[in-house]
């Protein structure tokens, strides 16, 4: 609860990002003297980076919001919380009574996933919305991972990890976790974990537009033009077949399908796909052979893959490269965790196109639609138009296709309440804001990331400090909610059942509900009807407080399928179909995926960097010291083309908007592509983030264009924007996505 351990050192993971290094905090009473990497941590074994030591700064942030704000034109008062729920109740509930429940929209960010208290709580609050329009950060991110397990494996959570440690080769696209610290692959330490593959004397190949921080450790690495990756891997698995490589294990579970995907795959040899992909024939069939006979391979796609047009078929592909090989499921593979506790077993399997957006007509995905639908939902007028908004830890305004008209349509709502800790880019439209306690305020156990580790573990983090006075935890604000809301509707639930479970859910507190999913889950006291003596409770993780050792990943098959027929479905239908797509696209009008044309001549992807976390931790004056780094990376031949230099502020002008930022130039980065970080675009009026507004940035989201997306998934195809660079005429003093007052419509430049 929120009884803060006072011992000299304090043991907790970090919940920043995916990887959940162990850290050791010292104290000296009420002060932090150091944050370390927890050397004992049975994950991340004493790994750490620069962002775990900005809890601290997030915590004594002064900009930090501590109670709750309401907003009367452009002045921010405090409001007590009892105030502010009831209004942001009235308001939801009114504007729901007049325009129906569809009118109020949900956005989700990132650190959600991060905080297994919102995890637990915020659900509830969602579903008393009743509304349709449930989006999240999921949709720029790794939503088409989520459509391949469900069709695939039958559920949106049986996620295939790559078994880094165990493996002997590791065939990495789209991903650069030596700056991400990897993703949908919980892997803390990943330069140790990445060499001791290379130690073993296995492989470590990269494809990537990019020569990154990861493809200069790998033994191999590849450019690939943007937004062709699932030509690549169409040719790799011709070549499977095309030189008898094809060595699936559990042949039962897939046999029938084998056969199809040896036809549809027959069209893609590498010789018609390289030149699209710019890599080689030769060098893709030698990639596949390689791969195939190495003793055990992976195969690893994250956000340059996901976010795409062919996102989702790009993620089956992957997990059909791995099957084919023999390498899913089986050490050294893609395997599936097993976490203690099962979040796969409490969360409903997934759906697919039970709806769809009014507007667009985008398939609903598990209950929700594209956040690219977002600002269109909202500005369009008509039945079941969007007219308030909810959002929680996200900033959509600097992190979903183009930020800039959602800027301008949040500035267009009946209301808007945001649960966040800062004022921001986004939260700056709302009418209210509910600030949480933050992370080292908080219990935590990492509900998600656990569930995608490269080794089973669990811990469990206690909070530090107590909130600051009058604070209350998300999950409180969203318990609240859910109460008022329910209450003001005069809903209740009918029923001894459904009234049972209310009262129990209503004694729940995250703590009660992770010692029971911890008693209830594989590893647990409670096996069935028996106990089982010595096994996990919550009690047992506060014990151990570098966390407890679960052994190394194990494989599950059948037992980890959801599937009707507990067959893995290797070739479902609309994924199978959606390869006509890839010929028409490529083939047929022989244009590339993202048609360049003499106006917008150079292709956009996006990078990480170690000491950002997606648009909030600029506030951070330890992470955004040094030179700027939202700057735009265009190759030597490209530069030179244009008359342009190392240095020069240059404008990067899409069909959707323009920016203007530094030009580095390099040849790091494929000619005819040009790479810009996401999450910057600060410096907004209104905003109340000191340091970051020092700092600005521009937002790569201010040229990404909404139209672009993953028509199966609905994932924002961000990678590939057709863009053009040029020398900035009129130089602006910092490179500022230019002024966009919050109450008036900036337009479009
Ligand atoms: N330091 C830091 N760590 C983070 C985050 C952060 O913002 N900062 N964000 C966290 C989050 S939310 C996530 S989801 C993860 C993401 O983790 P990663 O997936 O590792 O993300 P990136 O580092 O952006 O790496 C994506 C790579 O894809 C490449 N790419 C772009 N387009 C293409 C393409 O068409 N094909 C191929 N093959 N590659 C392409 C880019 O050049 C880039 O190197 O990182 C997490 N960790
Ligand atoms: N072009 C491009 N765009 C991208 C990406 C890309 O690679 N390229 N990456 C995408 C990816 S992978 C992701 S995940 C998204 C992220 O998209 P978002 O989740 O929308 O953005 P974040 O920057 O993570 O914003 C997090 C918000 O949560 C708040 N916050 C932080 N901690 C807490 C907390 O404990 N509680 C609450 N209530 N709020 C908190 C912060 O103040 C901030 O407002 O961005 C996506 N956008
Ligand atoms: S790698 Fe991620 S989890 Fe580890 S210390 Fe850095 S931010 Fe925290
Ligand atoms: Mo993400």
């Amino acid at each position: 609860m929120d009884t803060p351990h006072r011992s000299r050192f304090h043991h907790r993971a970090c919940n920043l990002c995916e990887a959940i290094c162990g850290l050791v905090i010292e104290m000296d009473g009420d002060d932090i003297v150091a944050i370390r990497g927890d050397e004992h941590d049975p994950l991340s074994r004493g790994h750490i980076c620069p962002k775990a030591v900005a809890l601290q700064d997030i915590w004594q942030d002064p900009d930090r919001l501590r109670r709750p704000l309401r907003r009367d034109g452009d002045r921010w008062d405090e409001v007590t919380w009892d105030e502010a729920f009831d209004e942001v109740a009235v308001r939801l509930l009114d504007i729901q009574d007049r325009h129906g429940r569809d009118a109020v929209a949900v956005y989700q960010g990132n650190p959600t996933v991060h905080n297994s208290g919102t995890m637990l709580y915020a659900p509830a609050f969602v579903r008393e919305l009743g509304t349709r329009n449930r989006f999240s950060a999921s949709s720029v991110d790794q939503q088409p991972h989520h459509v391949a397990a469900y069709f695939m494996f039958g559920h949106l959570l049986v996620l295939p990890v790559p078994d880094v440690d165990r493996t002997q080769h590791m065939l990495i696209m789209g991903a650069n976790p030596m700056a991400s610290n990897g993703s949908m692959m919980t892997a803390p330490g990943i330069r140790q974990r990445l060499r001791a593959i290379q130690k073993r004397d296995g492989r470590v190949v990269v494809v990537d537009p990019r020569r990154t921080e990861t493809s200069r450790i790998a033994d191999e690495h590849h450019f690939i033009r943007p937004g062709t990756d699932v030509l690549l891997l169409l040719g790799l698995l011709h070549t499977l077949f095309a030189e008898d490589l094809v060595r699936p294990r559990d042949l039962p579970l897939i046999a029938a399908d084998v056969q199809r995907i040896r036809d549809v795959v027959r069209p893609f040899d590498p010789e018609r796909v390289a030149p699209a992909t710019g890599i080689d024939a030769a060098a893709i069939r030698a990639m596949a052979i390689d791969f195939a006979s190495a003793p055990s391979a992976v195969c690893y796609g994250r956000i340059g893959v996901s976010t795409q047009a062919f996102g989702s078929t790009c993620q089956w592909l992957i997990n059909i490269l791995n099957t084919l090989t023999g390498n899913l499921d089986r050490p050294g593979g893609a395997m599936f965790p097993t976490p203690a506790i099962d979040t796969v077993r409490h969360i409903r399997p997934g759906s697919y196109g039970r709806w769809a957006s009014r507007v667009r007509g985008a398939p609903e995905f598990a209950g929700e639609l594209p956040v690219a639908v977002l600002s269109e939902e909202i500005l369009t007028p008509g039945e079941g138009q969007i007219r308030a908004l909810v959002t929680s830890a996200g900033n959509p305004v600097l992190s979903t296709p183009d930020g800039r008209t959602l800027d301008r349509a949040l500035a267009g709502l009946d209301f808007m309440v945001s649960v966040d800790i800062y004022l921001n880019e986004t939260t700056r439209h709302a009418d209210l804001i509910l600030p949480p306690a933050v992370g080292l305020e908080t219990d935590h156990y990492d509900l998600a990331f656990h569930a995608l580790a490269v080794r089973n573990t669990a811990k469990y983090s206690p909070a530090l400090f107590p909130p600051s006075p009058g604070a209350m935890h998300d999950w409180e604000i969203f318990r609240e909610l859910q109460r008022r809301l329910e209450s003001r509707r005069g809903t209740r639930p009918r029923g001894l059942k459904a009234r049972m479970r209310r009262a129990v859910a209503r004694r729940m507190t995250p703590r009660r509900l992770l010692d029971l999913g911890l008693r209830l889950g594989p590893y647990g006291v409670w096996r069935g009807r028996f106990l089982r003596p010595g096994g996990l409770t919550l009690a047992t993780l506060e014990r151990n407080r570098h966390g407890v050792d679960l052994g190394p990943l194990r494989p599950s098959l059948p037992g980890r399928l959801y599937t009707d027929d507990h067959k893995i479905h290797l070739a479902p239908n609309l994924l199978v179909e959606d390869l006509g797509r890839v010929t028409q696209t490529f083939f047929a009008n022989r244009v590339s995926p993202s048609p360049t044309d003499e106006e917008f001549d150079l292709l956009l992807v996006g990078r990480r960097h170690l000491r950002s976390n997606n648009s909030w931790m600029h506030n951070a004056a330890l992470l955004v010291k040094g030179n700027p780094r939202c700057t735009a990376l265009l190759h030597p031949g490209d530069a030179q083309a244009r008359g342009l230099d190392d240095g020069d502020t240059v404008e990067v002008r899409s069909a959707v908007g323009a920016v203007q930022l530094p030009l580095e130039v390099t040849s790091d980065v494929i000619a005819g592509v040009v790479s810009i970080p996401h999450g910057w675009g600060h410096g907004l009026p209104g905003t109340r983030l000191r340091t970051a507004n020092a700092h600005p940035g521009a937002s790569i989201n201010d040229l990404t264009d909404a139209s672009r997306i993953d028509p199966i998934s609905g994932n924002a195809a961000f990678c590939g924007v057709p863009v053009c660079v040029t020398a900035c005429t009129t130089p602006t003093t910092t490179p500022t996505t230019g002024d966009r007052s919050s109450h008036e419509n900036p337009g479009h430049q």
